[in-house]
Parts: structure tokens; sequence; C-alpha cells
């Protein structure tokens, strides 16, 4: 399975190690250039959990369902389930509403040789179409999404998914307890100086973020996915605050 991006013509990201004005983050086209470099040395586990999730729509594709990346970036979850689908039936469809990033992700979709067709959208997942779906991927893009608002997307994703299909959500969360709450943040970010970031850049991006990507604990996401029609909620990984979950709908 090769589902690694190019790395050719990416950028080491440096966008938040020099003193800036306070400005909320923005998917543009400065992070679509250096994304890939961000987000590997970011997120604890997203090397690891890329390929797993082609591990996993490979077991629950369905024939002849469409199977979506909500949140799709440059694309490295959708060329994972590209990967791992064996249906030549199954539509594969990515959704970003960053023109900047559809645009990149369309160039790394060509760049893969694998025959599955991806449609990519520019579009909100708020309002995009989803229907007769087997594997849904949110991978860290839930947490971007307004609190009040995540309910009935979830609610559309459970609505719109066979019996027998899945929902893969990764997220940053956080804790009720304040001890775990400081623990894991400590290891979160002894994670990013152990890949080069310095505490002002650490600072500066964890104060873009503040407004913009709201995490919340494992228990609320549980019962919402559980309310909003998944039968099985679990847990397949955890690094420090970062984990991923995977929702069943029962055949
Ligand atoms: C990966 N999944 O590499 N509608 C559409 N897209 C949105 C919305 C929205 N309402 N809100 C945010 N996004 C990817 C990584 S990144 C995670 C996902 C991160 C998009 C946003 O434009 C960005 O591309 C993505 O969600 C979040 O596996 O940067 O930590």
């Amino acid at each position: 399975m090769n589902t690694s991006q190019p790395s050719t013509d990416t950028e080491a990201d440096r966008l938040f190690a020099e003193a800036r004005k306070p400005s909320d983050f923005r998917f543009d086209s400065a992070v679509a250039r250096v994304f890939p470099d961000m987000i590997r040395r970011s997120v604890p586990g997203y090397t690891t959990i890329i390929p797993m999730i082609g591990v996993i729509a490979e077991r629950y594709a369905q024939p002849d369902s469409h199977c979506y990346d909500l949140g799709c970036s440059l694309g490295a979850a959708t060329l994972a389930m590209r990967h791992g689908i064996s249906f030549n039936d199954c539509t594969l469809i990515g959704v970003d509403n960053s023109a900047d990033m559809i645009e990149r992700c369309q160039h790394y979709i060509a760049l893969d040789d694998h025959p599955l067709p991806v449609t990519l959208r520019c579009d909100d997942i708020l309002d995009t179409e989803l229907r007769d779906a087997s594997v849904t991927t949110l991978n860290f893009t839930l947490q971007f999404v307004p609190p009040s608002k995540r309910t009935s997307l979830l609610e559309r994703i459970a609505a719109a998914t066979r019996p027998g299909g899945v929902l893969i959500l990764s997220e940053k969360i956080c804790f009720e307890s304040e001890q775990e709450q400081a623990t894991q943040t400590l290891l979160h970010h002894e994670f990013k100086r152990a890949n080069g970031y310095s505490d002002l850049e650490i600072s500066q991006k964890r104060s873009a973020l503040e407004q913009v990507l709201v995490p919340e604990t494992l228990e609320t996401h549980r019962d919402r996915l559980t309310r909003a029609g998944f039968d099985q909620v679990l847990v397949w990984y955890q690094c420090f605050n970062f984990v991923s979950m995977l929702a069943i709908k029962s055949s």
C-alpha cells in the first residue's frame, strides 16, 4: 500500500517562527503550501492514522457505495481510502471548503496512479450532499466545525450511512481532569519540540487556534455519536490528546 504523499514540492512549516500579530488560524495558501510538514510535526500519530484509514476502508467499504473524506485538505486520507477500497464501483469523494487545499489536493490525486476515480468538491461539509455511504472519514476536521453545528452534521452522516457502514472520527480531545489535561498538553508540546518547533512557534500557533479549534472530551464524542445513530463507538488509536474513533452502524 503506497499512501505517502510526494514530498518534493512541499515546504517546511515556519509560519509561526517569527513574532507576529495575533490573528485566527485560516486554511489559506500559506498553510496549504506547508500542510504535509505542519500536520506530521504537530499531530502525534498522524503518520500511523493515515495508513490505518486505508486498512479500515478496506474492511468496511461496500460495493456500489459512496465513501467520503470530509475536510480532505491535501488528500492524505482520501488516497489511503483509495488504496484500501477494493470495489471499483465505489464512488470516492473528498470535500474541503478551502479552495487552496482543493487545488493542491487535485495535484496529489493526479500524481497517484490508482485507477479508482476521486471526485473533489470545494464545499462546506455542513451543506454537502451525503448519501448511500459505507465509509466516511472526518480526520481532524470536526474540531474546526462550531460545536453547535456538530450534532446535526453527525446525524446527517449517520442517516446517510448504510447498515454495516462506518465513520472514522479523529480529533484532538480535552479532559475532565485538570491534571490529565495539563499532563497530556505538556506531552503534546514535548512532541512538537522534539519535531523542531520552538516555544514561540508553539505558543503563537496555540493562540491562533484558540477560537478556531475547539476540542471536546471523549465522553462528549461517544455520546453524540451514539445519539446521532451509530450503534458501536470505539477508540482504535490514541496518542496523548489525539484520538481516532470508529463509529459503526449495525447491519
Ligand atoms: C488529513 N483530513 O490530512 N467544510 C469543509 N472543510 C472544512 C470545514 C468545513 N466546514 N471546516 C474545516 N475544513 C486531513 C486533515 S485539516 C486538520 C484535516 C488540521 C477543512 C479545512 O479547510 C482543512 O483543510 C481541514 O478541514 C482540517 O487527513 O489542520 O489539523
